[in-house]
């Protein structure tokens, strides 16, 4: 759960790992104001009290479970400019937050603004968590998107806990694709890692054994050096390092037997993703470059 006195103290709020604009610009501001500035009024006072209303009980989630600052925002932002240039439409699902929530109807209003913006979202334009729809060129539903603080996923620990409207979408009776955000060299150290990696391990536990799973090697751009002649990222690279920095998040998708001749070793899948490259301004804000579609159709294809 967030500790909003700790979040407070340090004056960082969404981003643990510092490197946005709104820890940069909540660190002298007020107690409230950071509060509001990053969590709506209902999860002030107390986020297990919001219950979720999933009206589209077929369509598949797909969760996007990281720690604070692990990429998830950017790489919806980026996925929904790739999807709608490919005939996609994706559309906030208005009613998964009780309609007096004035700050959730705010963000569904502004996410294609932050979507097509030059810079990385800072300040107030906080994603708090959200679902968002996929629809194909002629209406069909493609997928549904939950999108959500790191804090609610991972806060330092590896507690089995995790708030209600995650616990009610893992029950939801939709089929689910868990999108595990992990980052090559993350965290302070790799005591943090294995702390976060636990907690992943945590989720695969409680998730029914028919969810899908996908592993995201998220912002691949800044290890350059593991990249091939032909501008890809070397994804056996990737999977190696990341299998070593976070201990058994691959373990319980082993394949043995027969499946193992049939599908390799696991059965998930894993994507090296990058939703840009970001240059901080002498402002305190990030200039946004985009990556190359190839990214995101690698993953697009992986969670469909
Ligand atoms: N180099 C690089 N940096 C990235 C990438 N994606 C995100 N970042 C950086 O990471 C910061 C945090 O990204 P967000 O998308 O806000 O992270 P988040 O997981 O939504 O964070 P929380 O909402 O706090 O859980 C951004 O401000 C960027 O500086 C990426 O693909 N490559
Ligand atoms: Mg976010």
């Amino acid at each position: 759960m967030p500790d909003f006195d700790k979040l407070v103290k340090d004056g960082q709020g969404q981003n643990a790992n510092n490197n946005s604009n709104s820890a940069q610009n909540n660190t002298n501001n007020s107690k409230e104001q950071v509060l509001h500035e990053i969590y709506t009024d209902d999860e002030i006072r107390d986020v297990n009290n919001i219950t979720v209303t999933i009206p589209d009980a077929q369509t598949p989630i797909v969760v996007f479970f990281g720690s604070p600052a692990s990429g998830k925002t950017l790489s919806l932002l980026r996925m929904i400019r790739y999807l709608e240039q490919n005939g996609h439409q994706v559309v906030p699902e208005a009613i998964f937050r009780p309609q007096t929530d004035k700050h959730y109807t705010k963000m569904c209003a502004g996410l294609k603004d932050m979507a097509y913006s030059t810079y990385a979202p800072g300040g107030t334009d906080i994603i708090s968590f959200m679902l968002v729809k996929v629809l194909d060129s002629i209406g069909n539903p493609r997928c549904q998107i939950l999108e959500a603080p790191g804090e609610h996923y991972f806060d330092g620990r590896a507690s089995l806990e995790f708030p209600t409207y995650i616990n009610a979408i893992r029950t939801a009776p939709n089929k689910k694709v868990w999108v595990f955000f992990v980052e090559q060299d993350w965290g302070s150290d790799q005591n943090e890692r294995n702390l976060y990696a636990q907690k992943i391990c945590s989720m695969q536990g409680l998730i029914s054994p028919n969810d899908r799973v996908v592993f995201l090697f998220n912002k691949v751009d800044k290890h350059r050096h593991q990249y091939k002649s032909n501008g890809e990222p070397n994804k056996p690279i990737f999977f190696r390092n990341i299998q070593q920095q976070y201990p058994g998040i691959f373990d319980r998708y082993r394949n043995t037997g027969i499946a193992k001749i049939m599908y390799g070793e696991y059965n998930f899948k894993s994507v090296c993703f990058s939703s840009g490259v970001f240059n901080r301004t002498n402002d305190g804000r990030e200039v946004w470059t985009p990556e190359k579609d190839w990214y995101c159709r690698e993953f697009w294809n992986a969670i469909i």
